[in-house]
């Protein structure tokens, strides 16, 4: 590069800030239409959802990735994928399963010993306070190793998998209590309690189901397994699960199907489950005491068993703790209204669904009014006792979700491909909208709280058949946005989603996230606390104690640092990488070849990766995010040498050779860009950019790049001096490189002090 071009680079930086406009009429408008056969209702709907470039969501919606292990983050009403959060499946980008950090929190979820890397993941619940979602945490379950993980959203890492102590699967999580005391977590499929073999003919006698209240610690943003208890249920399929809130606080709800206990055996000519479990009119209801229970946990009334407190069906029954209440035939959803005066279930196999009334189910409970006891000795509420009303609603209802006007529901309807819109209080259908296909759980917008928003709802479809352009015979998901501001619901979006199978989703009021945009310096965000490896730049260094060699490294636009590593076969050797930058988005990736390693440092993020130098080679790494135009250039080697091997003393032998008049052109490059940077910084200096977060970043980002800039033209003229011009030349160039950096954090901050309205103040 010469001087002139060099020059240019920077400048051209500085003057692409223009603006560009489009005609936009009426006949273009039409032009389009016409062309794209739309209709006015299109038109419409695309205006509805339509977001133009840097606008923001008003919802944000956390999906269940389904066998992905992995919550999926999109925008509403622009249903834009924002992020997939790794959850219980190691996913590269983010260095989740990668770093030693996050390998920790996976290793909460072993089963058996085994790591486990996927998830079932199916049931997404903010924390709660108050009954209202405040934006903290987000809880998701994984049904086929029963799991529970905790997401914090500061920065949207899982921070947490624990394993349940009793259970083979679950299903009935994650729900949270109206102030996240707990977080219910129901198993599906019953199976015995200790991990030994039980022959399937005592199903009766030692297969059992359950219900974890899993306490959370909102402080340390934790779940505590010796502050949760278990409720011992008899085998019936116990399937979702529902907390009460206002006059059911203190009252969990949990469905069942197969309470016929059938136990199948297609093979040996038995008529298979499916026959088995839908024989019976109704299944159970499970109304549990959590509030009562915890009580009695703190008296020391339960033993603990594998770390928690086991409730045994005899301590339920004999302290009034569990309730059995008949429900429509192989039921699915329950689902407590926002008032918590009301529980609506809906059967699959009945048209349809159930309004419970607490107040009568109470009443029950107190007067002791009951039909009957099941085989446990279970105390069952009759449903006449308890039932407000059943409403037909359509065939194979599932889920209830809330609008914001009262007494106004929606149900997903699986058998028919519809959601009904209802009135739980009159019992009138008020609307119905077809779905592209069967539809399982649907969502409304903070529809799970106390005070549901209503305007938007998401169909979660699971079959999309036709939908969209066909990639082979496994189909993408159909999640489609309706719009339900209106009396009749409007189909507006139908969006595909790659990553399966979602089950349910949450939608939380975009303004109450307040993610980070960067970590404190050093810091380990997979336990949130700074790291030990933390590492400041000029301390970069290797340590050895005996075959563990500790590389203290830092990532900085574009250089790692260190470069070239020297170690011997067999070593045990950790990387310890620290950001150093602070700036937005900046983040450096860290990948080697053939040692499954790969990273991802954000901004203050320190981040490990440990592995055995098993054969002797050649190793180069680099970073994996395209950070700055010497991206490529950010790189360096990892020399594993055979055990014994004799050093040859070699010196490099550089590829090219500086004369006195490259330095010197390069010098002259160098003056002209520090004008150029002293041109910035006067302009924000000149303005309130304190008042500016974002800048302030920046600014310190770009001071310690000056910083650098400082010490390498020391170098640099030190080296000139000595008449030693190939480095005095190849340090003015990384003086000029630390220029262009600090350059270009600058514009970034005048964009954005520009952009937002900065005031001149000097
Ligand atoms: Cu698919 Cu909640 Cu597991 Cu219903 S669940 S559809
Ligand atoms: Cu750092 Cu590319």
């Amino acid at each position: 590069m010469n001087f002139n071009l060099k020059k240019t680079l920077v400048l051209t930086l500085v003057l692409t800030l223009g603006f560009a406009t489009q005609a936009f009429g009426q006949a273009a408008l039409q032009k389009v239409m016409q062309e794209r056969g739309l209709t006015e209702k299109d038109i419409l709907a695309a205006a509805k959802t339509y977001t133009p470039t840097g606008g923001r969501d008003e919802y944000v919606v956390f999906s269940s990735g389904g066998q992905s292990g992995q919550v999926i983050v999109y925008g509403i009403p622009s249903m834009r994928i924002l992020k997939y959060i790794a959850v219980f499946t190691p996913e590269p980008w983010q260095g989740y399963g990668f770093d030693d950090e996050s390998k920790e929190v996976l290793k909460g979820g072993r089963i058996l010993g085994k790591d486990i890397t996927y998830g079932d993941s199916h049931h997404p619940a903010f924390s709660e306070t108050d009954g209202e979602y405040d934006g903290r945490y987000i809880f998701i379950n994984d049904k086929a190793n029963p799991r529970l993980a905790v997401i914090d959203l500061h920065d949207f890492e899982t921070k947490q998998i624990v394993a349940n102590p009793f259970f083979k699967s679950d299903h009935g999580g994650a729900f949270v209590t109206p102030n996240t005391e707990y977080v219910m977590e129901a198993s599906q499929y019953a199976a015995p309690y200790s991990t030994d073999y039980v022959p399937i003919e005592d199903f009766n006698d030692k297969y059992r189901g359950g219900l974890t209240y899993w306490k959370f610690d909102a402080e340390k943003g934790r779940l505590v397994n010796d502050e949760s208890f278990t409720f011992e249920l008899p085998p019936y399929s116990q399937d979702l699960s529902d907390a009460g809130k206002g006059p059911s606080y203190g009252w969990g709800f949990t469905n069942s199907f197969c309470t016929e206990r059938y136990v199948g055996g297609i093979e040996s000519g038995r008529p298979p489950f499916e026959a088995g479990c839908s024989s019976k009119d109704t299944d159970f209801m499970h109304v549990t005491n959590w509030k009562k229970a915890a009580e009695l946990a703190a008296k020391g009334k339960f033993k603990k068993v594998n770390g928690q407190y086991l409730i045994t069906m005899k301590q339920a029954v004999k302290y009034k703790l569990l309730y059995l209440i008949p429900e429509p035939k192989s039921p699915h959803g329950v689902d407590v209204t926002p008032d918590g005066k009301h529980i609506i279930v809906a059967g699959k196999l009945d048209s349809h669904a159930w309004v419970y009334s607490w107040a009568k189910i109470e009443r029950a409970i107190k007067k002791k009014k009951f039909e009957g006891k099941d085989p446990y000795g279970i105390p069952i509420i009759a449903l006449e006792t308890a039932l407000e009303r059943s409403v037909n609603v359509g065939l194979g209802p599932l889920h209830t979700q809330f609008d914001s006007e009262d007494g106004v529901v929606y149900t997903s309807i699986y058998v028919d491909s519809r959601i009904t819109k209802w009135n739980y209080k009159t019992g009138k259908v008020l609307d119905m909208i077809p779905i592209h296909y069967n539809v399982g759980h649907l969502m409304t917008m903070e529809g799970d709280s106390k005070s549901p928003d209503g305007k938007y709802l998401v169909a979660l479809n699971k079959l999309s058949i036709d939908r969209f352009n066909p990639v082979g015979p496994l189909h993408p998901q159909n999640h489609q946005l309706i719009d339900i501001s209106g009396s009749k619901m409007q189909l507006l979006y139908d969006m595909p989603i790659p990553l399966g199978e979602p089950h349910y989703a949450a939608a939380i009021k975009a303004d109450k996230l307040q993610p980070a945009v960067r970590y404190k310096s050093g810091w380990n965000s997979r336990t949130d606390s700074r790291s030990p490896y933390r590492t400041r730049a000029g301390r970069e260094r290797i340590e050895r104690k005996g075959n563990k060699v500790d590389i203290y490294g830092t990532l900085i636009r574009s250089h790692i640092n260190p470069e070239i590593i020297t170690v011997t076969e067999g070593d045990v050797v950790s990387f310890h990488l620290t950001n150093l930058e602070r700036a937005q988005d900046e983040v450096h990736g860290f990948a080697m070849y053939g040692h499954n390693v790969q990273l991802s440092v954000e901004p203050g993020k320190t981040a490990s990766a440990t592995f055995t130098a098993d054969k002797a080679g050649v190793y180069p790494y680099y970073c994996t995010e395209f950070c700055s135009a010497l991206h490529l250039e950010m790189q360096g080697y990892l020399l594993v040498k055979p055990k014994g091997y004799k050093d040859i003393k070699k010196k490099i032998v550089e590829g090219h050779k500086y004369t006195k008049s490259d330095y010197e052109t390069q010098v002259a490059t160098n003056i002209a860009t520090q004008e150029i940077i002293n041109q910035v910084v006067g302009y924000i200096t000149e303005r309130n950019y304190t008042d500016f977060a974002i800048v302030v970043a920046l600014v310190e980002d770009a001071t310690d790049q000056l910083g650098f800039a400082d010490e390498a033209k020391k170098k640099s003229e030190a080296a000139a001096l000595k008449g030693d011009y190939q480095n005095a030349m190849l340090w003015a160039n990384q003086w000029w490189q630390y220029q262009v950096k600090t350059a270009d954090l600058g514009l970034r901050a005048k964009t954005h002090l520009d952009e937002n309205g900065a005031k001149k103040v000097k």
